[in-house]
């Protein structure tokens, strides 16, 4: 037949078909974010923030997404040898790489957190801003990152190093220096002050001299380097435990070119984040400089974790918003069953969950970098401060863990093609599975609430419970229902916390995690209610409070429920494992 015969050459020798699935496009990440762009009208509502990020986001199209696939494509290496047998340890990056350290100076990705041009609105424009880049960026905001906690530990010590601090907060992209993060060993990353062998001896001059072995360092490319060790008295012996850690800076590479005092091992083969130099260290006599008290290491660099944690935020939500935007433009291009996936509802309600998983964390992002900001500019209450200690960790906690669960039912919503490295979308679940891994685990992030907590006597949580009742009380009356969902499971956890104090500390420990999500839960709940309520709110604001409050908001009262925490849960947990 005709069609017979139609068929047969349309897939003979070269002929390979005639349908080919138009790809997802990514368009101006900024434009296309409804959240972001009510959020910046409601809170910062500046003409120059706009068109900035609007010009910034059409950059991340043209220019940077580019980028970063080019830093995937080309991931670093080591060189340990010239040709002739010298030991060199040089790190090999693309050149992409380099421009997006240029770009992220001229950009101002870290000087836009210190210029405090917006003042107590800065680091709100500066993360929203960083919020763009992180998907396109070639994991370049790990760098950055380390490079504002570094500015961040400098600015708060009293600026002891202030070239560093200048270079590191500079928009010159020739003087622009990032900085490193030198503190997991083999022995511990989540437990540094036991894991800590690094010993950091004394010379006349002043400076002191490292030896050690870091395990874990990313973006060794770095131009310094916060570091963490143990100072050795005269007779180089050292104090174990927190207290005998100190912080120290150095700069990585000698004006020859040459490393300080360091051998780099081997770079990290990883699962994700390929784009970046991740490696191992030995120092062998790193020339350093002592920058905290001595003893005071651990608590000095939790600055650094302070701003590392946020940033690593950002980038989960960035993950989620950027595999959302994309899943709803291949919805408008793919046709299945006689229709386009955005006319099938079960597929749009795969979509809807995943559009308010990253609202709510978006929402709990901006709440902790507006008081980032506020407490920087000297207008943060007390109560904002305390809760800028609390949320923190919940924020990191709690979105590195939906980053990949978003991000993973986003790559299905792809079908086939969104397991195919080409496309491009498999890199951002992988590059999302470390984000609930460095800069603190799940677990050890709960344990740091539950340190928020106890260091503060308990009054981060009076700040948590008063701050969420007072939205509660001003929310829109139409939004009653969810209003009530919020109050009754603030009760529940107030409940829950009460008896908290009787409880033996193995049982406040296994309820940790449980107790972090709950606090995520309720503060997300709060902020998607209470921008509900904002007069400009739109009908999707709206309908997302009402989603996200349909779960259980406080898993620590039925984790409780089922025994969860009991005293003999631990003997129980501990059978079926090693069972
Ligand atoms: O993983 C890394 C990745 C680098 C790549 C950058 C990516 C950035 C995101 C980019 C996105 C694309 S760098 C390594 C990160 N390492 C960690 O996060 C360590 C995880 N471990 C912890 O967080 C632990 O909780 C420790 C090490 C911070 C503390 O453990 P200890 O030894 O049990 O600590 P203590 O004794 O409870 O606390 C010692 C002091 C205390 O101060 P004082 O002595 O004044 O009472 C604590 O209050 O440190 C203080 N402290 C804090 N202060 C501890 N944690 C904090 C905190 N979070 N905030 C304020
Ligand atoms: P462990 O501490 O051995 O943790 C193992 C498991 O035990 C985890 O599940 C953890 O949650 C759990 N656990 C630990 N303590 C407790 C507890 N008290 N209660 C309950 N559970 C607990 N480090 C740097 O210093 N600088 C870097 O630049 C850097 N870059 C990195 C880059 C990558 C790609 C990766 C993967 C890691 C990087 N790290 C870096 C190291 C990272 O910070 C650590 O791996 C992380 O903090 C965990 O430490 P650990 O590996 O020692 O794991």
């Amino acid at each position: 037949t005709l069609a017979q015969t139609h068929t047969a050459s349309l897939f003979s020798q070269s002929s390979i078909g005639a349908f080919f699935q138009e790809k997802p496009v990514l368009r101006n990440p900024f434009t296309q974010d409804a959240l972001l762009r009510g959020y910046l009208r409601r809170h910062v509502p500046l003409q120059e923030v706009e068109s900035d990020l609007s010009r910034f986001g059409q950059r991340v199209v043209d220019e940077i997404d580019e980028l970063g696939r080019q830093c995937e494509q080309n991931p670093p290496h080591l060189q340990q040898y010239e040709a002739w047998g010298r030991r060199v340890d040089r790190i090999i990056t693309c050149p992409a790489w380099t421009r997006l350290k240029h770009i992220s100076a001229q950009e101002g990705m870290v000087a836009a957190g210190y210029e405090r041009r917006f003042k107590e609105w800065s680091r709100v424009y500066q993360m929203s801003k960083l919020y763009l880049y992180a998907p396109s960026a070639g994991l370049y905001t790990c760098p950055l990152a380390m490079t504002d906690g570094a500015a961040k530990v400098i600015e708060s010590l009293g600026m002891p190093v202030k070239e560093m601090f200048e270079r590191l907060t500079t928009r010159d992209e020739q003087r622009f220096w990032t900085s490193g993060q030198w503190m997991t060993e083999r022995k511990g990353g989540s437990d540094v002050a036991n894991g800590t062998e690094t010993v950091a001896w004394r010379q006349e001059d002043g400076w002191y001299r490292l030896r050690g072995f870091k395990w874990f360092t990313s973006a060794t490319d770095a131009d310094v380097t916060l570091i963490l060790a143990r100072t050795a008295d005269n007779n180089g012996n050292v104090t174990p435990g927190s207290v005998g850690v100190s912080l120290f800076c150095a700069e990585v590479w000698q004006s020859d070119g040459n490393i300080n005092g360091v051998e780099i091992q081997r770079l990290k083969d990883k699962l994700g984040t390929r784009q970046l130099p991740t490696a191992e260290l030995l120092l062998d006599g790193m020339q350093a400089k002592l920058l905290s008290e001595e003893g005071r290491g651990v608590a000095s660099i939790a600055n650094m974790l302070t701003l590392t944690r946020i940033h690593n935020t950002v980038s989960a939500v960035a993950a989620m918003r950027r595999i959302t935007q994309l899943s709803r433009e291949y919805s408008t291009k793919r046709s299945v069953f006689g229709m386009l996936l955005k006319d099938h509802s079960l597929h749009v309600q795969t979509l809807t969950r995943l559009e308010v998983e990253t609202r709510a964390a978006f929402l709990l992002m901006m709440e902790v970098c507006r008081l980032l900001g506020r407490e920087e500019t000297g207008v943060a209450t007390e109560r904002e401060t305390r809760l800028l200690r609390l949320l923190t960790p919940v924020a990191k906690l709690y979105t590195g863990k939906q980053a990949v669960a978003v991000v993973s039912e986003g790559l299905e919503s792809f079908g086939g093609q969104g397991y195919i490295e080409d496309t491009g979308l498999p890199a951002i679940l992988r590059d999302a599975q470390v984000l609930s891994i460095w800069e603190g685990t799940t677990n050890v992030l709960s344990l740091d609430v539950l340190r928020s907590i106890s260091k503060s006597s308990g009054l981060v949580l009076e700040a948590f419970f008063s701050d969420v009742k007072d939205r509660l009380h001003v929310a829109s009356p139409a939004l009653g229902p969810v209003v009530s969902r919020v109050g009754a499971s603030l009760s529940s956890l107030a409940q829950f916390i009460q008896t908290a104090a009787s409880r033996p500390p193995a049982s406040l420990e296994l309820a940790a995690r449980d107790l972090a999500y709950s606090l995520a839960r309720i503060y997300m709940g709060v902020l998607l209610v209470d921008h509900a309520s904002w007069e400009g709110a739109s009908h999707s604001d709206i309908y997302a409070a009402v989603r996200w409050c349909e779960q259980d908001l406080c898993p620590v009262v039925s984790g409780e429920a089922k025994g969860c925490y009991s005293s003999d849960t631990q003997a129980k947990d501990t059978a079926l494992v090693y069972e």
